[in-house]
């Protein structure tokens, strides 16, 4: 597995925000706020999952919409109470009145198009050899040999803690990570990578490097 790709597009992602911030042609509010997220260094998934920590005063892992208000408040965005409200009920989709990890993260990560959902998938699926909807290291087991790997070669790491590395990285938003990747934790993680990428070309390249596909 390729493991510098992914991660040197953060840096450019906070750029990209940052420029397009600027222009300020774009009205819609959610999509300012998830620019002023990664203009502020909240690169990624896992920045807006901390973003969301942040703002859960109370802990519930949900949001009120006091707690919410409060959030956009301090996170700069320049937005009143109408604004406020109307981005609250698009984000709580399930309309329970809070909004969790999920419909935040749902809502705030960047769109792909369907040919970036395509190579996500098949990624997902070499990695999830047993087919059972999430990758764990079993599954890796059957997919990566992680004899080259520099920190095995020196006996640094054993086996089982580089391939479980490797899956924390992408839940490292979750409250809890346990090493066991889902669908949704997958697909979020590389809706950052693919906001820093304009190509899609390029995006399935980079994947298709990554993963061998
Ligand atoms: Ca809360
Ligand atoms: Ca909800
Ligand atoms: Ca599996």
């Amino acid at each position: 597995m390729n493991r510098q790709d992914p991660f040197s597009k953060e840096a450019e992602l906070k750029n990209k925000a940052r420029r397009e911030l600027a222009n300020g042609l774009e009205k819609d509010s959610i999509y300012k706020l998830r620019l002023q997220c990664f203009s502020r260094g909240a690169t990624g998934i896992l920045g807006l999952a901390r973003s969301f920590r942040v703002m859960d005063d109370d802990g519930s892992k949900t949001l009120s919409l006091e707690e919410f208000t409060k959030g956009i408040i301090d996170i700069g965005l320049d937005a009143n109470e109408s604004d406020i409200q109307d981005m609250f009920n698009r984000f709580d989709t399930d309309g329970n009145g809070t909004i969790n990890m999920t419909e935040f993260l749902m809502k705030l990560r960047p769109p792909m198009g369907s040919s970036r959902l395509n190579i996500i998938n098949k990624a997902f699926s070499k990695l999830d050899a047993n087919g059972d909807g999430q990758i764990t290291i079993a599954d890796l087991k059957n997919v990566y040999s992680v004899q080259d790997h520099p920190k095995y070669l020196s006996g640094e790491m054993t086996e089982d803690e580089i391939l479980l590395n490797f899956l924390k990285n992408f839940e490292a938003g979750a409250p809890n990570p346990d090493g066991v990747v889902t669908k949704e934790e997958f697909e979020n993680y590389y809706a950052s990578i693919s906001a820093s990428i304009d190509n899609d070309a390029y995006f399935d390249l980079v994947l298709r490097r990554a993963y061998k596909l």
